[in-house]
């Protein structure tokens, strides 16, 4: 390539374009994108804004101007959305267009921000730990009392009901053994109760009131033996007992698959990432601004449009993508396939589609969706320009409807994500349609209308905490992410709620504030010990309205998977520890211990 972006943050964003090839070159605009929102208010030195959607920016170099070969076009920012706090923030995929509507790829270099230094990549060292009664588990279970140590076995010997976890093994630990027809006998026993309890003796015991109850057993049985075969300072018990059950009913992972497409491989790895820490919802972000990844047959537009960013389509390239079409959906077929293999490893998948704002994508495929008469632009937090469904337009009543009776189809799970974040005040101000109706109270209206939907199809709604006015506290579920008050005060309201509190565990946020390590910080920075430290319960005045916790990946800076594997990597398993074990029973120093042995994302991808 011999173009080359170079980029600096001071406060101001400084950006150099250098010709290192032969050619000059005249009459062109450079567009680039990244997580960081240009504002246009803020004014642009040496250059003129094109065209700003959202991270998408446009720029052209002053009249007349000619990038000679060697020379380079340098050109000044005012300001940003946010302040930039780190260099995944940045600008991450770049190209300019060439006079006749061609496009050339753009080598983009790192945005520096005034600290000396160079990304921060790779696992996160917690240190040696301290490794309690010979064993190293995550989360730690309830009661164990276990004695004496016996040769560490090559596997067991498995009652057909393991196959699904025999499975989950294999995926996990290549080349490891769990099933060994010449080990001890595993034994399946019932009791009652959530839970299970793993007796260790000649025979090993698992008991349980159900599937899932002795699922969990198993992999506390493969954590035991992991541990004795990798951590020299374990072992694997000769008697004893541990008896277990969860803290908390949902244990949940969101990852957003709008903001940058996941390969079905990589999805079913972090099942099984989940599965392996007990966690038991994964929360499926499926539309947004960005993208829409649900195939909708009565609407197949959503996914040939509004799947595919680029140059030239009707959602530009986006959050680190370049001139080529990029993107991805999945097929119901997909879907159903990864329902199944969830089930069977104890996880329910929430799907999510995410109304009546961050709907970019959805109207960009389905224009007709929009009040035509419609005048002035209302920009979202993203910057995206009239990002949200109106629910006075006719058409988005019925659109609604059809595109919830296929995600209805495809899940058959209890709970059914219906989004409602982060509409703007002024989402319809300009709507002849809305004739001046408040958008809170059309907002509120057309999520009643869906939570009835959903309630006489026997499931329970679960959307973001701002969606409470339209739902009402009957067969829902909210999930609190600005504060922790939101969160105790919808509680005393009577809702249901889950602790996602961005502060904490939003994944996406950098573990510390240095400018080199990957991730935002808008919430704040959260190092592996708060996201493990932190207590969900606090303030709740009856602690049974506290349905559970979840960790959220949003995906804005993952295009780049060694991000994502800084950021998830351990912090997951601190979220799954939190959402188990009693705060009592929880030390750092113990999770530190184990974390080492659990599985990562593999290098290359899932
Ligand atoms: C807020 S949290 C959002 C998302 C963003 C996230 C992280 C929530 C319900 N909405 O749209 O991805 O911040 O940047």
């Amino acid at each position: 390539m011999t173009l080359r972006l170079e980029q600096a943050w001071t406060g101001q964003w400084h950006f150099g374009l250098v010709n290192e090839g032969a050619a000059a070159l005249a009459g062109f605009t450079l567009c680039w994108n990244g997580h960081c929102k240009v504002d246009p208010a803020a004014g642009i030195e040496h250059a003129r804004l094109v065209r700003r959607v959202s991270n998408f920016t446009e720029v052209a170099p002053p009249e007349g101007f000619v990038l000679r070969p060697g020379a380079a076009w340098r050109f000044v920012i005012g300001g940003v959305n946010v302040p930039l706090r780190h260099w995944t923030e940045a600008a991450r995929a770049a190209y300019v267009v060439l006079p006749g509507g061609a496009t050339m790829d753009v080598t983009v270099g790192l945005c520096g921000g005034g600290e000396a230094g160079e990304p921060i990549l790779g696992a996160v060292d917690l240190g040696e730990g301290r490794i309690e009664q010979g064993l190293a588990l995550v989360p730690w279970p309830a009661h164990v009392a276990v004695a004496g140590s016996r040769a560490v076995p090559d596997g067991f010997v498995l009652p057909d009901a393991a196959a699904d976890f025999i499975d989950l093994f294999q995926r996990l630990f290549h080349g490891e053994a769990f099933a060994d027809p010449a080990g001890p006998v595993l034994r399946r026993a019932v009791r009652s109760g959530p839970g299970y309890s793993l007796g260790f003796g000649a025979e090993l015991t698992i008991a349980a009131a159900d599937a899932e109850g002795f699922f969990q057993g198993l992999v506390t049985l493969g954590q035991v033996l992991r541990a004795a075969r990798h951590d020299p300072r374990c072992r694997f018990p000769a008697s004893g007992e541990i008896a277990d059950a969860p803290r908390f009913d949902w244990r949940g992972l969101h990852l957003d698959v709008a903001r940058q497409f996941y390969a079905m491989a990589e999805l079913e790895h972090l099942l099984a990432v989940m599965a392996w820490l007990k966690l038991n919802r994964f929360h499926l972000h499926l539309t947004d601004d960005e993208a829409w990844r649900f195939e909708v047959k009565a609407y197949p537009a959503l996914t040939d449009i509004g799947a595919w960013r680029g140059h030239g389509l009707p959602i530009p390239p986006l959050l680190g993508s370049g001139a080529a079409a990029r993107g991805g959906f999945y097929t119901q077929d997909d879907l159903r396939r990864l329902v199944a293999l969830a089930a069977g490893w104890g996880i329910e998948i929430i799907p999510e589609i995410d109304v009546p704002g961050h709907c970019f994508a959805a109207l960009a495929a389905l224009p007709g969706l929009r009040d035509a008469g419609e005048t002035g632009i209302c920009w979202s937090v993203q910057a995206f320009p009239d990002n949200a469904l109106n629910p006075a337009v006719p058409a988005v009543m019925e659109f609604v409807e059809l595109v919830f009776d296929e995600v209805l189809d495809v899940f058959p799970g209890r709970f059914i994500h219906v989004g409602g974040d982060e509409v703007p005040v002024e989402a319809w101000a300009s709507s002849p349609l809305a004739a001046g109706r408040d958008a809170a109270a059309l907002q509120a209206s057309l999520l009643r209308h869906l939570h009835a939907r959903l309630r006489r199809a026997g499931r329970i709604t679960a959307a973001w905490e701002e969606a409470a006015p339209g739902i009402g506290p009957d067969a829902a579920v909210l999930m609190a992410w600005q504060d922790h008050a939101a969160a105790v005060r919808l509680a005393a309201e009577g809702y249901n709620v889950i602790v996602a509190l961005a502060q904490v565990w939003y994944l996406n946020m950098a573990l510390a504030p240095d400018w080199w390590e990957p991730g935002a910080s808008w919430a704040g920075y959260s190092p592996v010990a708060a996201a493990y430290g932190f207590e969900p319960g606090t303030g709740f005045a009856d602690p049974a309205r506290l349905a559970g916790v979840q960790a959220c990946i949003w995906s804005e800076q993952m295009a780049d998977r060694r991000v994502f594997a800084r950021l998830v990597f351990p912090r997951l398993a601190a979220v799954a520890e939190a959402g188990w074990t009693a705060p009592g029973a929880k030390e750092f120093a113990r999770f530190a211990a184990a974390a080492r042995l659990l599985p990562v994302w593999p290098e290359g991808g899932g």
